[in-house]
């Protein structure tokens, strides 16, 4: 199937449809998308990282779970995949084609499906509106980044924290200095470096085609996440989508921060799902580089809104722990999926020559 899965679009496979080979399945799925070519026209990939994405599912051995979702980004431009991330937008698609295909029965008025996410071992329980057992994708809930209104669909994600670099705050520490630039290093579902725009001679406030022709900017961002890499536990990053880099500025649009980030070589049109997790988790830490440029909401649950080129993105933290070392225990949010098509791909034989599964 392929789905709108949040402000991003994949094609979505049960997992036994494919290879067990994982070098014969990241061949499958490069050839469905289209290779390295960076328009992708002779696949179903979009051209653009937020529409080169897939997701593989299958039913869930593991208790209270439906299903397992690996997510798998096929580089543009580039003939291989990363499964080192986790999409939160594509997840939200997850809920849909589980139902649609027969791997979770529907309930009246509201189905819930509980997903394990594979890349980064945490889980996320998806609300799925499902009048007369069947998913419902006409609704009034909008989201930026994507035109017009779709039926809403709740994710409520658990225990984020070192989803893929093992601990929360990846170097141990709140705050870093590389080449000069003072850094905050978060993983709450996401690898994210956090850095200020004002320390980049930028407002934050650019578009993202604006931030995307600036070279320099682009050139001395990889520089430094090249470095960060090892320090956040993700090894050599030359070949991986994460960290992301986020540029921060102080918010303009009633929000509580605006930001520009790069995922990490494009600027996001809008913000990702679980980055938005990490940089609101970012914001209530004090002594972040956030600290002094954001506001933060009294209370518990906090609802910390993240502007992004496109609009604002809000993210409900449930937070434990003390005031000096909190801890989010759940981020929820609002997203919306629509299915685009059901059907089959095809692929050229000679990519399965001489493999045995
Ligand atoms: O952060 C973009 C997106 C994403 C990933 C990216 C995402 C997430 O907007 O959970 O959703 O950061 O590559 O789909």
């Amino acid at each position: 199937m392929q789905i709108r899965g949040g402000s991003s679009k994949g094609v979505y496979f049960l997992k036994s449809d494919l290879p067990e080979d994982t070098d014969l399945r990241d061949k499958v799925l490069l050839a469905v998308m289209g290779g390295g070519d960076i328009r992708q026209i002779d696949g179903l990939g979009g051209a653009h990282p937020l529409t080169s994405k897939i997701g593989i599912i299958s039913p869930s051995e593991r208790e209270g779970i439906d299903v397992d979702y690996l997510f798998v980004q096929a580089v543009v431009g580039e003939n291989r995949v990363d499964t080192t991330p986790n999409c939160g937008n594509i997840l939200a698609g997850v809920g849909p084609f589980a139902i649609e295909s027969g791997l979770v029965q529907p309930t009246e008025g509201k189905t819930k499906v509980d997903v394990y996410m594979v890349n980064s071992g945490n889980r996320c329980e998806l609300e799925v509106i499902t009048p007369e057992g069947k998913v419902e994708y006409e609704g009034d809930a909008s989201i930026d980044g994507v035109p017009g209104s779709a039926s809403p669909l709740i994710c409520n994600y658990m225990d984020l924290a070192g989803s893929a670099c093992g601990k929360l705050l990846p170097t141990g520490k709140i705050c870093d200095v590389v080449n000069g630039i003072s850094v905050t290093c978060i993983d709450n579902g996401m690898p994210v470096v956090l850095l200020r725009s004002r320390d980049f001679n930028i407002t934050g406030y650019e578009t993202s085609d604006e931030l995307n022709a600036n070279t320099e900017l682009k050139q001395k961002l990889e520089e430094i996440r090249l470095q960060l890499g090892p320090m956040m536990n993700l090894g050599d990053v030359n070949d991986k989508v994460v960290p992301k880099m986020s540029l921060i500025a102080a918010p303009t649009a009633g929000g509580h921060i605006s930001t520009r980030t790069f995922i990490p070589h494009v600027c996001h049109s809008a913000v990702g799902v679980l980055g938005a997790v990490s940089v609101a988790t970012a914001c209530i830490l004090p002594g972040s580089v956030a600290d002094g440029i954001t506001i933060i909401p009294d209370g518990n649950p906090k609802n910390i809104s993240v502007e992004h080129p496109s609009g604002e993105f809000s993210v409900n933290l449930e937070i434990a722990g003390t005031p000096t070392s909190p801890e989010v225990v759940k981020a929820g949010l609002l997203r919306t999926a629509r299915l685009l098509s059901k059907g089959e791909t095809y692929i050229s034989t000679s990519i399965w020559k001489g493999n045995k599964k």
